[in-house]
């Protein structure tokens, strides 16, 4: 997902189309290059230092902060801050702003992925292109692990909520000191990881953006590491090699192509998606062995019926309460990822380092006790499962979330289950005022797969012109634009350039034989 490359010389005149027209701030670029060399000593910001000031042309390749990537991309005319701020005495968060010469008076923070550690260049690349202010951060660590939380629990809060709420304080006081005017509107943009934060900052801190838009929201964060934890354990993992129900990568094939076998048709439409993986009741017996098979043959022994039995189950805790969702049928194992045979790097950090403060810990002892630790420490609240979002939407805040329905990290009935909790907690069966949820049938991970998959959420995500296909576009016309703005559906484009219409929760995506095409049903 490098922005780089990208016609952004089309993508630029995108926002112009928006519904409020702001006056720009566009003097000579001289006059730029000086205002920015003059910012460096102009600014005085509390517990913030800054650590370079510097005009940056079109076309440029510039050095990063932090450890993810060597460089970034800049691909319009702006001023770049690089800044640390101080949290506490023992935290810190670098960030950088970027403040484009053509402004058009809006502020867009960033958010991060994983456990990182790693400030978003290429949203930095996007966010400026399309005339934001932009600014990201390194989520109070650099890289992508998580070995900084140990013995550091001011760092967990940066990551846990803190780091976007500084972000957006500091961010917006450069901006103001740098144009001679505040922002007029304020945006976050952000998956995953990403998408958590944004709950959070609607949550924590609901003045904080006017509009944001969350991507597979990694919420209830606790039960998502455990559920990562438990679909590699069903395997073997950690020591899947001597486990009978290690599902090898050759037979994860065979399992999707059952899948599909036995649920693409129920939308009407063998196209290798299915919409609704909530309707596929997934019988993995099918694939059981006969008595005579080889070990070459495409089926399962009993414990690999048994392990896939549980992964498209639901999660059940000690006391039988639903912990988290069930993997989606559909979704691709990635048998790198959560189906390695070992626990992913990212759920072993977060144990070792910020729960059980225990290098050494042995997964073999992993088990549901640890969801029950999980949930009474919460590690700087970093749980984000709650249905408050009273505040954020009182003040007129708008929210667009986005869930692939072939998320093989984040499943994609957790984001049905936050609408239902947020629903359920506000008393507004319909939420559509303020807070509307795009499920994207064929989409994986924040991105990609065979599904409509591009719909503006990322920087390669789109080159539409138009807020029926380009969801920050769409977010930015609902703050702007009020209600008769408010998105009803996303049309999304897969990479073959067909479209769909992708449906806003709990709305669904139904066949039209007559129209041959997909829409939405109340
Ligand atoms: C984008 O759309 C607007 C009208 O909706 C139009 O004025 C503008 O020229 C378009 N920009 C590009 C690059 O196509
Ligand atoms: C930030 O903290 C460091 C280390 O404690 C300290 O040296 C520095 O002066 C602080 N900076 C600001 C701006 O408070
Ligand atoms: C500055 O840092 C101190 C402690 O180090 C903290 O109490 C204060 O809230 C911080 N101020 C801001 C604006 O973050
Ligand atoms: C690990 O340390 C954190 C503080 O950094 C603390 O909140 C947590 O309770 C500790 N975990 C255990 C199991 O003691
Ligand atoms: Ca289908």
């Amino acid at each position: 997902m490098d922005s780089s490359g990208l016609g952004f010389g089309f993508l630029s005149k995108l926002l112009t189309s928006s519904l409020l027209l702001f006056s720009r701030w566009i003097p000579a670029s001289g006059e730029h290059h000086t205002a920015c060399l003059a910012l460096g000593s102009r600014l005085n910001l509390e517990n913030t230092t800054i650590i370079d000031v510097s005009y940056v042309p079109a076309g440029s390749k510039v050095g990063t902060l932090g450890t993810c990537a060597k460089t970034a991309h800049v691909s319009v005319p702006l001023c770049r801050v690089q800044f640390f701020t101080n949290t506490t005495t023992t935290s810190v968060v670098h960030g950088e702003a970027w403040l484009p010469d053509e402004w058009y008076g809006r502020f867009l923070g960033l958010g991060n992925g994983g456990l990182g550690g790693c400030i978003a260049y290429s949203g930095l690349d996007h966010g400026s292109s399309l005339h934001f202010a932009t600014v990201g951060s390194n989520n109070g660590h650099d890289g992508l692990g998580g070995a900084a939380f140990l013995g550091h629990p001011e760092i967990v809060n940066d990551f846990a909520f803190r780091a976007i709420h500084v972000e957006a304080v500091v961010g917006k006081q450069i901006v103001e000191a740098y144009y001679g005017r505040p922002h007029s509107n304020s945006y976050y943009m952000g998956c995953s990881t990403g998408g958590r934060q944004g709950t959070q900052a609607a949550l924590k801190f609901p003045a904080d953006f006017d509009g944001i838009l969350a991507g597979a929201p990694a919420t209830d964060f606790n039960h998502l590491v455990h559920w990562t934890n438990m679909l590699a354990q069903y395997i073997g993992a950690p020591t899947s090699e001597s486990s009978p129900a290690f599902i090898p990568p050759r037979l994860w094939k065979t399992v999707e192509a059952e899948v599909m076998r036995q649920c693409d048709g129920i939308d009407g439409v063998l196209d290798g998606i299915i919409t609704e993986p909530d309707a596929c009741d997934f019988h993995p017996e099918v694939l059981l062995c006969p008595p005579d098979a080889t070990l070459d043959d495409a089926c399962l022994t009993r414990p690999q019926v048994e392990a896939l039995r549980k992964i498209y189950s639901p999660l059940y805790g000690i006391d039988n309460q639903l912990l988290y969702p069930r993997f989606d049928p559909g979704a691709i194992a990635m048998p790198r990822d959560l189906f390695s045979g070992d626990i992913p790097e990212r759920s072993k950090d977060w144990l070792q380092y910020a729960v059980l403060n225990d290098t050494e810990f042995d997964f073999r002892e992993y088990g549901h006790e640890h969801a029950v630790l999980m949930d009474e420490i919460n590690p700087g609240g970093v749980a984000t499962f709650e249905g408050d979002l009273s505040a954020f939407r009182d003040r007129g805040g708008k929210f667009l979330t986005y869930h692939g329905r072939i998320d093989p990290v984040i499943a994609s009935g957790n984001s049905k289950r936050v609408y239902d909790l947020i629903s359920r907690t506000l008393d507004m069966p319909s939420l559509d005022v303020f807070y509307r949820l795009f499920l994207i049938p064929g989409m994986g991970h924040c991105a990609f797969g065979p599904g409509a998959a591009r719909f503006g959420q990322y920087a390669d995500s789109n080159a539409i012109n138009a807020s029926s296909h380009n969801i920050l576009l769409a977010l930015v016309d609902w703050v702007e634009g009020g209600e008769a703005a408010a998105p009803d559906t996303i049309i999304g484009t897969a990479e073959d350039g067909a479209t769909r219409v992708h449906c806003r929760y709990p709305q669904r995506s139904m066949w039209d034989a007559d129209a041959g095409r997909f829409g939405c049903v109340a």
